[in-house]
């Protein structure tokens, strides 16, 4: 296979007779729990982690051995016909089966990032043509842009425009200030993308703050995003499938009932509620109690700075994580909320950084400690895929007891 520009057709996800039974089982899926190492630090300290410098960045001889033996194993993986355009330069990113790469191109000397999927047996190919079937018919300021693809039988090449200016809450935690003006700006273009996403008849299904990137690091940078590996066509009720990072899970999708775009705006209701506060409004320790935490919508505005956040933010949070996906906000109405519009001008523009980025470095640093500890799924934002499951599997509150059903292929 050659440069591919070509089309591909689309994934609808609306359940078929049998279908029904086949959706894809997606928690306590062991295999993804294997993600190599530098995933799963990366995904656990993600507030403290620069995406631009990566794991490599802190000195030390044996690290940067490391660093270097990952880069001669990635750099392998390209093929002849990208190196001979594209100038690898740094590996940015990696996940369970991709790379992201820092790329120049040769003839005009302009950087991009390369996405590299590894592409085994048809469902991978399935879902990477999902993947690319969306990202090739999206064109919005808030959504990453593809520029070019390459195949081989094996891998896929996405070459994507670089964004350099780091993730969203990197940029909180670096700035002196942050005040509700300012989050308001990252959600509505966080908004605008999702409108945009939506109106196509795309869901996400992985929306947070590590997958929120600022294109470059000035101050007017606009905010993409990114990261489009469980996005999918079909956006009101017509999925199924139990996938993303459980932190951001809706209610709908965890009881196991069709879902549409509604879970990206529950996602962005989380996201809302981190940016304001530096802490997750669903924090348990074990799946189960998150789970349940977020089937019975329990969260709160207490602890700081909660006190000096105004009503109307507040209000702003609650439509989105609405249990009921109907009543809860779409893009649209999101970009209609009078805290969005007057971009927060009826609060008292305090600067709330120094307890946002306090409550944000006490989460890393727990997320660090736990994450030594052998066995341990605390605090695990990594992604669960749907890629390697067979069966739909669903968690119901039954009483105080989480119970969890998983229907097999038949
Ligand atoms: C960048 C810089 C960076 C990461 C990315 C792009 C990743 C982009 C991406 C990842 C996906 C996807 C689409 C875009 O489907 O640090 O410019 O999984």
């Amino acid at each position: 296979m050659g440069t591919s520009s070509s089309k591909v057709g689309l994934l609808p996800e609306a359940p078929s007779k049998n279908s029904y039974f086949s959706f894809m089982k997606s928690f306590m899926d062991l295999k993804k729990r294997d993600i190599d190492e530098d995933l799963k630090k990366q995904k656990r300290a993600p507030y403290l982690w620069s995406t631009s410098q990566g794991p490599v960045s802190d000195g030390g001889a044996s690290r940067k051995r490391q660093a270097n033996k990952a880069e001669v194993k990635f750099r392998t993986k390209f093929d002849p016909r990208v190196t001979a355009r594209y100038d690898i330069k740094a590996l940015i990113g990696r996940g369970s089966f991709s790379y992201v790469v820092r790329v120049e191109h040769r003839l005009s000397c302009q950087p991009f990032a390369i996405k590299l999927l590894e592409v085994r047996g048809q469902e991978g190919r399935e879902s990477c043509c999902a993947e690319l079937g969306v990202l090739q018919r999206v064109h919005h300021p808030n959504i990453i842009r593809l520029t070019e693809v390459f195949e081989t039988q094996h891998r896929v090449y996405l070459v994507l425009e670089l964004a350099t200016g780091g993730e969203l809450l990197e940029r909180v935690i670096a700035r002196g200030s942050f005040t509700e003006r300012d989050a308001t700006r990252a959600l509505i273009m966080v908004s605008s993308g999702l409108r945009y996403l939506h109106a196509l008849g795309v869901t996400h299904r992985d929306l947070k703050p590590e997958n929120l990137l600022y294109y470059h690091p000035g101050q007017d940078s606009r905010l993409v995003i990114t990261d489009f590996g469980l996005a999918c066509w079909g956006s009101n009720w017509a999925l199924r499938t139990l996938c993303g990072t459980p932190e951001y899970l809706a209610p709908e999708m965890l009881a196991g009932k069709p879902y549409g775009s509604a879970v990206d705006m529950w996602a962005l209701g989380v996201i809302s509620y981190i940016l304001l506060s530096g802490s997750m409004p669903f924090d348990q320790h074990s799946r189960p109690r998150l789970f349940k935490a977020i089937l019975r919508g329990s969260y709160s505005f207490h602890g700081q700075p909660w006190s000096s956040v105004s009503n109307q933010a507040k209000d702003f949070i609650e439509r989105l994580l609405s249990q009921n996906p109907e009543q809860r906000m779409t893009a649209e109405q999101a970009l209609k909320h009078p805290w969005l519009v007057t971009m927060a001008a009826g609060s008292s523009n305090k600067n709330l950084h120094r307890p946002i980025s306090q409550n944000l470095r006490q989460r890393a640093s727990r997320a660090s400690v736990s994450s030594s500890r052998s066995g341990s799924t605390t605090g695990s934002r990594t992604t669960m895929s749907p890629r390697s499951h067979s069966g739909h599997e669903s968690f119901q509150l039954d009483g105080n007891r989480l119970q969890r059903s998983v229907v097999v292929s038949a």
